[in-house]
Parts: structure tokens; sequence; C-alpha cells
């Protein structure tokens, strides 16, 4: 009696609304870091709640393509990962909900500049310097210097041995374009662009991708993130990180809720959990070696100082804004990549 109360409650509910009723028992996840990482949170967040989590691992760029895609259907409930800069254009462009965690006050003040910087619409997770790896094996046989410098990266000698994402579906490839625009100016930074285009074998869709090649020895160097070359490292390839001699930009990977999600509740409990310390410090377990952004996580020894790096400056609002990474990827497609190599 009392069940069948529920069940037409419930379906009145449903007529009335017209949409789906939400399963407080699921969540949907775009997860933007490394699969492994990715498979690690959907488990562990599982094991701990009961909720499933249907995780799907994009990069940053596709997930920001994916989130506008799908504005007038929300199919996502958070968004975990991945570079700041794209979620920084979805704050702008109303794609994510304000939220301030309760645990926020246990963040690093990047962490929490990055959510003001957007309205509370975004909040950093974790940060890690750009740089770049090479397989020291490789260089050898080939008879290369040591690459010590962005400047190095665009000698003749290392014509075709380089490899980078495509800065439109990859936020580390986007930092480095925003990298160099501001490291030497934007004409500088573009002729620079244009020069190590001639050495470079492939754009990749994902990041990380140019550094798992040189591991395998597919290529000699690969530009990423540091701590992506000292993954590569830790699982016993022969791979050297290199933190550039000029300085470098940094990312502060972010996370941000879904707007018009299916479960909004599931969604803040993630959120939540993703900011304290003990999710946080499970990372180095699945070799991510990025800084977390919760003051007492556990820090791998692994995990690059952002202290002893010269890093610049970076302008994440500006960067991050909706206009200038459009502008910028934009130029970089008409004047870079049609470039012949
Ligand atoms: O998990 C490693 C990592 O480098 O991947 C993220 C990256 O943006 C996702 O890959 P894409 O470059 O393909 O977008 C970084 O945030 C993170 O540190």
């Amino acid at each position: 009696m009392r069940s069948d109360y529920f069940r037409s409650a419930a379906l009145a509910a449903f007529l009335v609304s017209g949409t789906t009723l939400a399963q407080a028992d699921s969540l949907t996840l775009y997860c933007a870091a490394d699969e492994a990482w990715c498979q690690q949170i959907k488990t562990t967040f599982e094991e701990k709640t009961g909720i499933t989590v249907d995780m799907t691992r994009k990069s940053s760029g596709e997930t920001y393509a994916q989130l506008r895609a799908e504005a007038g259907n929300p199919k996502g409930d958070v968004w975990w990962g991945g570079t700041g800069d794209p979620h920084l254009q979805a704050a702008e462009e109303g794609l994510t909900e304000e939220y301030v965690s309760p645990n926020r006050g246990e963040l690093h003040d990047w962490a929490i500049k990055q959510a003001e910087a957007a309205g509370n619409k975004t909040v950093g997770v974790y940060s890690g310097a750009l740089g770049f790896g090479y397989n020291k094996d490789l260089l050898a046989k080939n008879n290369l210097p040591e690459p010590k410098c962005w400047a190095d990266l665009t000698k003749p000698e290392y014509k075709g041995q380089i490899q980078m994402a495509n800065p439109n579906s990859s936020g580390t490839a986007y930092t480095m374009l925003a990298t160099m625009v501001q490291l030497m100016g934007e004409d500088k930074g573009f002729d620079y662009l244009k020069a190590l285009h001639a050495n470079i074998n492939q754009y990749t869709k994902s990041g990380s991708a140019p550094i798992k090649a040189a591991g395998l020895g597919e290529t000699t160097i690969g530009i990423v993130f540091m701590h992506d070359a000292v993954t590569q490292t830790a699982a016993g390839f022969p791979i050297v990180t290199v933190a550039p001699c000029e300085g470098t930009g940094y990312e502060i990977g972010s996370m941000s809720l879904i707007k018009g999600a299916r479960n909004p509740e599931a969604a803040r409990q993630f959120y939540d959990w993703a900011l304290t310390a003990d999710m946080q410090g499970k990372a180095k377990d699945v070799k991510s070696f990025q800084l977390p952004s919760n003051k007492s996580a556990a820090v791998s020894d692994l995990t690059p100082d952002l202290s002893t790096i010269k890093l610049i400056d970076y302008d994440f609002k500006k960067y991050g804004s909706s206009d200038e990474r459009k502008r910028l990827l934009s130029k970089w497609d008409t004047e870079v990549s049609t470039l012949p190599q």
C-alpha cells in the first residue's frame, strides 16, 4: 500500500516535470587527467559511497568542447582534472556551476585564487610545471646533445625528433602555446612555435602521449608537463626530465560542477571528497606526480619541486578567457600548423 503510494508519487513527479528522474546513486564523471588516475578516482569513490560512477577520460580541450556541445542537454555531472584554462573558459561561458565546498579552507592559495578568478565556478585540484623529457638512450644513439632550454628545441639537429600535442585538443599543448606568448611576447612566441614546428614529428591528441612515445623509443623528445615525464622514469623507461633554462609556464589542474547536472547531490559529494587530503594523497599510488592542492595531502618525493623551477607569472585569467583562448588557437591553426615541415 505504502510502496504503491510512493510509486504513484514518483510517477506523478515524472509526468509533471517531464524529465527523467535523477538517480541519487549514480554520477557521470568527465575526467581529464591520466587514465590510471581517473580509474583510481572512479573506483575509490564507488567503494567509499556506493555511488556508481560512469567515467569518461578525454583531454582538457576535448572535454570543454563536449560541455559546449551538450549545453542544451547536459549529460555530465562533474568535470575533474585537466588544465585550468578551459575550466575558466567554461565558467565564463556559463557551462559550469558556482559552488564553495566546506573543504575549501584546506587548499593552497593558488587553488583558491583559481576559484575566485571564476566566480567560484571552478577550483584548483593540483599544479604542475611545463617542460620536456627525452629518451637518453635514443639521444645517445643519435649522437644528439642534451637539450636544456626551449631554444635548443628549434635547432636543426632535432628535426623530426620532437613530439607535442595539438593545443586544440590538449590542455598541456595550450599551456605550451600560452607559455611561449607570455615568456617571449606574442610575435617572438609565434616565431618560436613556427621554428619548433619544423622539428615536430607528430602533434598528438593527448598531452602526455609524446612522453609515453619517447619512453617506447618512438620519438626522442616529448614536450609535456614535467610530472608526466617523471611518471615514465618511475615506470622504468629511460626518460630524463628537463625544466627549461629560460623559465616555464605551469597549470592549475581544476575541477568544475557541470551546469544542469542530472545528479547534483552526488556531484557535490564527489567535489567535496576530491578536495580532501586523503583523496589527493592517493595520486602517487598510480604514478601521478602533480602537486596536490590540499595543503595536508601526502606529496611524493618524485613530485617536481615547483619552488626550484623558474616559473613565469602565468596569467590564468587572461589565457583562460574565452576570447583569448579562441584567438590564440585559431592563430596557431592558421599560422603554425599549416606550415610545411
Ligand atoms: O594527468 C596528467 C596531465 O598532464 O594531464 C592533464 C592534461 O591536461 C590532460 O591531458 P591533455 O593535455 O591531453 O588535455 C593535466 O592537467 C595533467 O597534469
